[in-house]
């Protein structure tokens, strides 16, 4: 293994809230990743480099070891499986919830619940665990539209205002989980590159701290 840090970054919305804790920690990417068709950064730091990724693909890149450590949503890491990753660290930034979510005042009384939802893997654990018998029915979008079209009973999705479901007609009904972006580190990089790796969880971990 090389002595170099690779850290993989989530495109997108956690990307907008992570560039200043990282620069409150101490590293800043060497050219403006906005403006940039680039998807390998240096920084001001010698040894650490960033990539900028799909939020669904930072758990492969840490699993697999391409990436060191890595930036992600706990809803992401939740829907993957956390096998070889280690999560030292809570950023406490794009905080929402993962919830169940229907039409207003309908009651989800079909005894086979369909659900629609991209966290299909999350979804089956949910009902399961509830006891509730659910067919889950993946979809990449705009899961609001699914009750209204009638393709499902319920949705499984990210809520913070509650207003993109509101402006749909939809009501949240039960917390899955609580949300916030998560640092996560490889395993195996852990242990071999951990006099570096220490220092600057320590320094994100400050960071962090800080803005309490
Ligand atoms: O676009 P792509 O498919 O690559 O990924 P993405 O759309 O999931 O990425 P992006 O950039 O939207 O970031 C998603 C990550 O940000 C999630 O994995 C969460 O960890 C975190 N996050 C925090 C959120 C929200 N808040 C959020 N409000 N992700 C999505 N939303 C969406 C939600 O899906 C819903 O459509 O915002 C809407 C709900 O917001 P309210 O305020 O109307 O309730
Ligand atoms: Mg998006």
């Amino acid at each position: 293994m090389s002595k170099q840090l690779i850290l993989a970054l989530s495109k997108g919305r956690i990307l907008d809230e992570t560039l200043p804790l990282l620069a409150d920690a101490g590293i800043v990417p060497a050219e403006d990743l906005g403006k940039s068709r680039k998807l390998l950064f240096d920084t001001n730091l010698d040894d650490v480099k960033l990539v900028v990724i799909r939020a669904t693909d930072v758990p492969t890149y840490v699993q697999l070891g391409a990436a060191d450590l890595g930036v992600a949503g706990k809803d992401v890491l939740l829907e993957h499986g956390a096998e070889g990753l280690y999560e030292p660290l809570d950023l406490e930034i794009a905080k929402c919830k993962l919830m169940t979510a229907g039409i207003d005042g309908a009651v989800a009384a079909r005894a086979r619940r369909r659900v629609a939802t991209k966290f299909v893997n999350v979804a089956r654990r949910y009902y399961a665990e509830q006891g509730i018998q659910a067919e889950v029915i993946k979809l990449y979008g705009a899961m609001e539209l699914a009750p209204l079209m009638n393709l499902a009973d319920e949705i499984v999705d990210i809520v913070d205002t509650g207003n993109t479901l509101r402006a749909n007609g939809m009501s949240p009904r039960e917390l899955i989980a609580p949300i916030s972006t998560r640092l996560v580190v490889n395993k195996a990089a852990m242990t071999m590159k951990h006099e570096r790796l220490k220092p600057l969880i320590a320094r994100l971990s400050q960071a962090v701290e800080r803005r309490r």
